[in-house]
């Protein structure tokens, strides 16, 4: 049984997405970031860097409970474990892992800027929204060129498209025409088609929408973080 530390964004629906595509028995523990729960000490234990998702596999590693936070690292755990998405061949699967860093590491966190600076910030700082938009915009044709040639990321159906799918989903939350990148835009509907993917990202969706947060979720979101 896996504990799924969860709540849904888009870094949050790759793991039950990864879970259901392995067939795992889970059970979701939601942390609502909204109300600050991602600051909870009992939570900390699990991710010391205060964000989601994080998973506790009740039966780890030689059959004791083991935490794992970073979504990256949870996804890899996960193919690990049940040797799904995760090939015996070393080039084949340093393909998976080369586009799973490049999720976690640049497509990510440059996404969550460019929301963060187009949708949340009380300015509108054009310099800040030029960089990020821009190099959204350049990371979006990196993954067009990609899948031009390719079905999937890394060739096969991997942890790579379920880190990718989530931010990719939500792209009018950056402003971006899915139709300007065709490539991407054929990925989207197949990935997105499959049956655990849809499950996935419905967990707890009515919670959250993507707008603008109250006083009270801004806080917990941007403010609260200064002072831990
Ligand atoms: N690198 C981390 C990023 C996780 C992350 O940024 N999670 C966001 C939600 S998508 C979060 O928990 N935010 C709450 C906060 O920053 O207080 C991962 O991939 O797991």
């Amino acid at each position: 049984m896996i504990d799924l530390y969860y709540w849904p964004t888009p870094n949050g629906h790759k793991i039950p997405i990864m879970l259901e595509e392995c067939g795992l028995a889970y059970e979701v523990h939601p942390i609502n970031m909204l109300k600050g729960d991602q600051f909870q000490p009992e939570y900390l234990k699990i991710n010391p860097n205060n964000k989601i998702p994080s998973i506790v596999d009740r039966d780890g590693p030689g059959g004791k409970p083991y935490a794992v936070f970073e979504s990256g690292a949870i996804l890899m755990y996960l193919a690990e474990k049940t040797g799904k998405f995760w090939p015996a061949d070393m080039a084949k699967r340093y393909d998976v892992i080369q586009w799973t860093v490049f999720q976690v590491a640049s497509l990510g966190p440059l996404f969550g800027q460019c929301g963060h600076f187009l949708r949340y910030a009380p300015e509108k700082i054009p310099y800040a929204i030029d960089r990020y938009w821009s190099e959204t915009k350049r990371l979006y044709r990196v993954v067009d060129k990609r899948l031009a040639d390719q079905e999937y990321l890394a060739g096969e159906y991997s942890i790579a498209d379920i880190a990718t799918y989530p931010w990719i989903k939500i792209n009018y939350f950056h402003d971006i025409k899915i139709e300007d990148y065709p490539n991407v835009a054929r990925w989207r509907d197949k990935v997105g088609a499959r049956p655990a993917v849809i499950k996935g990202c419905a967990l707890l969706e009515d919670v959250m929408k993507l707008g603008n947060p109250d006083k009270e979720a801004f806080d917990n979101l941007f403010n609260k973080q200064k002072t831990v």
